[in-house]
């Protein structure tokens, strides 16, 4: 595999560019890849920014454990106000949107702990690989706090809000054949990296308007009526279709010097 790092690339998170694939690598291992204010800064900043030519990316993370959500050292050392924590929470929805509806294909690799945050950082991909050592849990009930990155609605869509609510509860800890029971991954390998790799690669060839349309229809119209959602539909499908040769037309017809100045 040829990969070079990319401008943005630093120690927390790792960018390199294969192809048309980028690869993020989440590289915080000794806390766990415990996310702190700084590093869903440089997470939003990516996915602010996507270079052109990738068409897929794949997300992974150093060490053994995938995630161990919001990190609890930097959330008790700063003893944040409901204003402050408002804000950070904000600052996650906000990376975490650009993730789920930026029109990018994401395939995440995960391992051992995808908890909390990590499980959250996990639903906001499109495709979840979990090798045989991952598990998932929401020990948010036991720290004393609450979901704050997105979990309420992208979690509790992947497994249904009952069973959101049992495992807060209960802090029972989902194993990885139960978790690709519930949707929370897609697939088990025996080397997680590698296939997510391989199926990003396959994604990436896919039409890039069709993948933009997947990732961004999909979950808006299941926010709408069917009534809404059938329209919409209709509407992407002719979009899709015709958008790259009408486009491509109209801006040849200007490369050539085929149409009229916009002047007064
Ligand atoms: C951390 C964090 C963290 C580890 N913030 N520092 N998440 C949790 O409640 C999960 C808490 N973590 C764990 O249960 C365990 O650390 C793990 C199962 C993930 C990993 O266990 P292990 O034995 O491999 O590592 P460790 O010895 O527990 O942790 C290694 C170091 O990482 C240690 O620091 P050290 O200074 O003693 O070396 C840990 O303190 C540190 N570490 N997890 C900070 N989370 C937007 S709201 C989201 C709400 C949530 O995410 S709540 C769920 C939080």
């Amino acid at each position: 595999m040829t990969t070079i790092p990319a401008p943005s690339s630093d120690d927390v998170l790792k960018i390199e560019i294969d192809g048309n694939v980028a690869i993020v690598t989440i590289n915080r291992p000794e806390m766990r890849n415990a996310l702190d204010e700084a590093a869903v800064a440089k997470i939003d900043a990516f996915f602010s920014n996507v270079p052109p030519e990738v068409g897929a990316v794949v997300l992974q993370t150093e060490g053994p454990h995938f995630c161990a959500g919001l990190d609890l050292k930097e959330h008790h050392a700063k003893r944040r106000s409901p204003t402050e924590f408002m804000r950070v929470c904000q600052g996650w929805h906000r990376a975490f949107d650009k993730m789920q509806h930026g029109g990018i294909p994401i395939v995440a690799a995960m391992q051992g702990a995808v908890v909390g945050g990590g499980l959250e950082l996990a639903a906001a991909a499109h495709v979840r690989v979990a090798d045989r050592t991952a598990y998932f849990a929401l020990p948010e009930g036991q720290r004393g706090i609450f979901t704050g990155g997105g979990a309420t609605v992208r979690v509790a869509r992947i497994i249904t809000p009952g069973r959101m609510i049992e495992l807060m509860l209960t802090g029972r800890v989902i194993d990885v054949e139960e978790g690709r029971r519930l949707g929370l991954a897609h697939y088990i390998a025996d080397d997680a990296r590698a296939t997510a790799l391989d199926l990003a690669r396959k994604i990436a060839g896919n039409a890039r308007l069709s993948n933009y349309a997947i990732v961004t229809a999909i979950n808006k119209i299941s926010d709408m009526s069917a009534t809404d959602g059938l329209y919409t539909e209709g509407l992407i499908m002719c979009m899709v279709q015709t958008a790259i040769d009408d486009v491509q037309g109209r801006l040849g017809d200007f490369v050539g010097k085929r149409t009229e100045k916009v002047q007064l």
